[in-house]
Parts: C-alpha cells; structure tokens; sequence
C-alpha cells in the first residue's frame, strides 16, 4: 500500500511540475514575446495596397472589390478620360458617348491621345461637350496628359466647345474613341 501512495506521489509531482513548465511565468513570457515580435513585423511585410489608389470607391457599396478605377466610367482615373476637362456624362444622365436627354453633342471638339492599359494601345478619343442645358456639376474632372495651350485649339480642353452649338451652354463632356493613335 506504502509503495502505491509513493508511485501516486512521484505521478503527482511530475505531472504538476510539467504543468508548471508549459504554463509557468517562462513560458508566458515567451508567448508575450512572440506577440510582441509578431505585433511589430506583420505591419512591415508587403501587403498588396493597390486597392487604396481607388479612394472611396473601394468602399462604395456594389463595386467589386477588385474593381480598378481605370476600368470604370464613373471614375475620373477610367483610361479614356486622360485629357479630359469637364463633368463625366456618366454621372449626369448620359453615356461614355451619348449626351443626356435634352443636350447635344457639340459640333467641334478636342481630342486626346490616350493608352488602353488592358491592351497597351494609344487611342485618340474625342472629347464632346454636351450642349443645351447648366452644367452638370456631377464628378467633375480633369486631366491633362499631352493636352497643349489654347494656340494648338484641337488639343486643348480648357475651352466651352459648345460654342458653335445653337445653344453654347454647357452641361457635361462625352469621350468617344475615333481610332487607334
Ligand atoms: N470643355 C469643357 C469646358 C467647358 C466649359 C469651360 C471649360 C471647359
């Protein structure tokens, strides 16, 4: 009997000093260490943040996450939009080319010289004011890549192209592609 209280004693005694080894104060230390580094290097190793160029759109509700704003009509960085000087027919009741109900397309126009990212072409796009009504004032936008001063008129946009139209007032701007560059 004396032998079986001293085999339970030895159990006993083992088992509590394994215990107290893997939840003693050492080992909490090291788990707070390894928490500790952990919290420090994740922030530092290289996360994919190219969803924050798109702004508020990523958390608008209804886009895609992976959405890019340069594949969105809606978005003043979409490809077609690079020399673009107005407000985004597509925020105002229009089109990428259509003019909304009650405006016309202006009869001249300037043009910009813009790359497809999905196909890494140049195309020229004409940039049509739409004409006959306030503007817009929706999702104005501009950009300005190889648009040139007022002197070289066809590739400047900083002008009311509504102005041969009957009516010059000026609501929003269309881009319509006229070819490759
Ligand atoms: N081409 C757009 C525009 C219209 C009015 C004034 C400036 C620019």
């Amino acid at each position: 009997m004396r032998s079986l209280f001293n085999w339970i004693d030895r159990r006993t005694e083992q088992r509590l000093r394994q215990v107290a080894h893997s939840h003693g104060r050492r080992s909490l230390l090291a788990r707070l260490g390894v928490a500790l580094v952990g919290g420090a290097v994740l922030p530092m190793l290289p996360f994919d943040r190219s969803g924050q160029f798109m702004g508020a759109q990523a958390a608008e509700p209804g886009k895609a996450p992976g959405a890019k704003a340069h594949d969105d009509p809606m978005q003043c960085e979409y490809w077609r939009y690079c020399a673009f000087d107005g407000y985004l027919c597509t925020c105002c009741g229009g089109t990428l080319t259509q003019c909304p109900p009650g405006t016309e397309a202006s009869k001249v126009s300037w043009v910009g010289t813009c790359l497809n990212p999905k196909d890494g072409r140049h195309y020229l796009v004409s940039y049509n004011d739409c004409c006959g009504k306030g503007s817009c004032g929706e999702c104005l936008c501009n950009n300005n890549e190889r648009e040139r001063p007022g002197y070289r008129l066809g590739v400047h946009n900083d002008i009311n192209w509504c102005m041969a139209n009957t009516s010059s007032m000026f609501h929003c701007t269309t881009s319509v592609i006229v070819g490759v560059a």
